[in-house]
């Protein structure tokens, strides 16, 4: 049943007015003026929950910013949106879809309906088949053609059947079986293929071709190219191919007639968009690095700021809070991007991966009612961890005439401790986010001496508005509430906007164009190209550049 929300467009709604005219009166005050008349600022706003604390008070809000951005997440119908995705409603409208991505994480003996039909059965099954696997190929039971142990596991996958993968094997390293080696291939540019696999043994690796639909180009190319490189090293007999091929996929079919064993296929649902499967099935890699256990503890992190996300008054409720403010910088500040800041050297890929999450869920310019929005939706995420950032961009943070929202993730401990280095890194984190909020007005740079001819270029307006996330160490539990913590901040803007965040039809046109051209350029004859002047002009270039009429 589709549930039926009435909602006003945004910029009629009542709060979106009223923050509008709230947002003239306050766009000039300072956080310096906020903080020195609030002497308990930077505990107030704060809130702490599923063991993530996060100080939100570098805002540029007040307290009655906050209540109107949660009388707007009332007029939009936020509490009923998250109901409606949490108990199955095919909220995903331009694709007629449930999403699910919360059942992946339900524990055993929860029921969520699918067309009357409860998938948490079905999802425990997987993950239960994925850990007799994964238990078999780390013991070296499970052997390779020619009797050997796998040693090394590719995944090949593109998007969200490898971000995920990739950002969570580079997350939880530090619990990962190191006696064998994780590679990821994604691109279609041969090189990837090449170098991951140049200094391997067929005879020990395991691929693992992760594609919902298992028709993506990029994908099909580089499995058939592993599938050559595998025969080429053992000889060529085609039943080699069973030991050393799985399969993460909807599509059995596709699987069956690309000549892997359906034995080895690990299914999962049209209910989890790509961005949204590390934690099923597609996180086949991640479960063999770290085993079956570590990926319960993953899958339990999410569920608890599920739990968190959908049980919590909106007050206290961190996705919520995040994805408010993120709203306010970008919708009334006009900030155009979101820098993610993690002082944590394992999350590098952790910005990459959240570049898609966020980019493909809320990059869209029409509304639920199919009107154009009169207003932003999804910022550009972007960001690189600390302090290697402060070293680079941070320079137009601090003092360009544009302003960045930026989240800065951080930890209590470090995973291998060594002599003062964290330390050193976590002041980093709070010097950087105390000086983007207060910044050094030109009185205090001449007072420290700077001539009058320097003193303007040293001066740091500050203001900056910055969110400060931070857990006690990273483990796969923090890291699924993370993740968790992103993906519902994500629902919570797109559920603001209207807008349909679990689509992605750009992506779609991307697999179909690319297509076309393909066998324009692989064509012996010169092609008839029906181009325009420049694409035709590129594509004979290239055939010229190859050789080819
Ligand atoms: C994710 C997108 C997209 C998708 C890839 C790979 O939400 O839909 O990034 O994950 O295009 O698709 P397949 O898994 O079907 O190969």
């Amino acid at each position: 049943m589709r549930s039926t929300i009435s909602i006003k467009p945004l910029t009629q709604r009542p709060a979106w007015k009223a923050l509008a005219a709230h947002h003239k009166k306050i766009q000039k005050l300072h956080l310096r003026e906020l903080f020195a008349d609030d002497p308990k600022r930077g505990e107030r706003l704060a809130v702490e929950a599923a063991g993530l604390y996060l100080d939100y008070s570098k805002n540029r809000i007040t307290g009655q910013t906050v209540k109107l951005l949660l009388q707007l997440a009332k007029e939009s119908g936020l509490r009923g949106k998250m109901e409606a995705m949490f108990s199955g409603e095919k909220i995903n409208t331009t694709e007629n879809r449930a999403v699910l991505h919360v059942a992946l994480r339900a524990p055993k003996g929860t029921s969520i309906l699918v067309d009357g039909k409860n998938v948490v059965p079905e999802v425990h099954a997987v993950l239960d088949k994925m850990g007799e696997f994964s238990n078999r190929v780390r013991s070296g039971e499970w052997k390779g053609h020619s009797g050997k142990r796998i040693k090394n596991v590719i995944n090949i996958g593109i998007g969200g059947s490898d971000l995920g993968p990739v950002m969570a094997y580079e997350a939880l390293k530090h619990y990962s079986e190191r006696a064998m080696t994780f590679r990821f291939i994604s691109n279609v540019d041969g090189i990837d293929f090449v170098e991951a696999t140049r200094d391997l043994d067929p005879a020990e690796t395991l691929f693992i071709v992760s594609s919902k639909t298992f028709t993506t180009l990029e994908t099909m190319t580089n499995a058939q190219s592993a599938r050559d490189w595998l025969l080429k090293g053992l000889g060529g007999e085609a039943k080699a191919v069973a030991k050393h091929f799985a399969a993460v996929s909807t599509n059995a079919e596709k699987v069956a007639a690309f000549g892997i064993d359906t034995v080895n296929m690990f299914g999962f649902w049209d209910w989890v968009g790509g961005r949204y499967s590390m934690d099923s099935a597609i996180g086949l890699s991640t479960m063999l690095a770290v085993g079956p256990d570590n990926f319960r503890a993953l899958l339990q992190g999410f569920h608890e700021v599920d739990e968190h996300f959908r049980n919590t008054p909106f007050e206290k409720n961190l996705p919520v809070l995040m994805g408010l403010l993120s709203i306010w910088n970008n919708d009334f500040f006009g900030a155009h991007t979101v820098a993610v800041l993690p002082y944590e050297q394992y999350l590098k890929r952790f910005p990459a991966y959240l570049q898609q999450l966020t980019m493909e869920s809320n990059g869209k310019h029409v509304t639920l009612d199919g009107k154009k929005a009169d207003y932003q939706t999804g910022p550009v995420y972007w960001g690189e961890p600390g302090t290697n950032g402060q070293h680079s961009f941070y320079q137009l943070i601090h003092q360009g005439t544009r302003l960045i929202p930026c989240d800065f993730i951080a930890f209590g401990h470090p995973l291998t401790p060594l002599g003062r280095h964290h330390d050193i890194l976590l002041a980093n984190v709070f010097a950087q986010a105390e000086a983007l909020a207060f910044g050094k007005t030109l009185e205090e740079v001449k007072a420290e001496g700077t001539p009058s001819a320097l003193a303007r270029h040293r001066v740091f307006e500050g203001n900056r508005p910055s969110n400060v996330i931070l857990a006690e160490r990273l483990t796969p539990e923090v890291l699924g509430k993370l993740v968790a913590l992103y993906e519902h901040n994500v629902f919570t803007q797109g559920a603001i906007w209207n807008i349909d965040s679990f689509d992605q039809w750009g992506v779609e046109l991307g697999k179909a164009l690319a297509q076309r051209i393909v066998p324009e350029l692989e064509s012996e004859a010169a092609p008839k190209l029906k181009h325009d002047s420049s694409t035709n002009s590129l594509i004979r270039r290239y055939r010229k550049l190859k050789g080819t009429k």
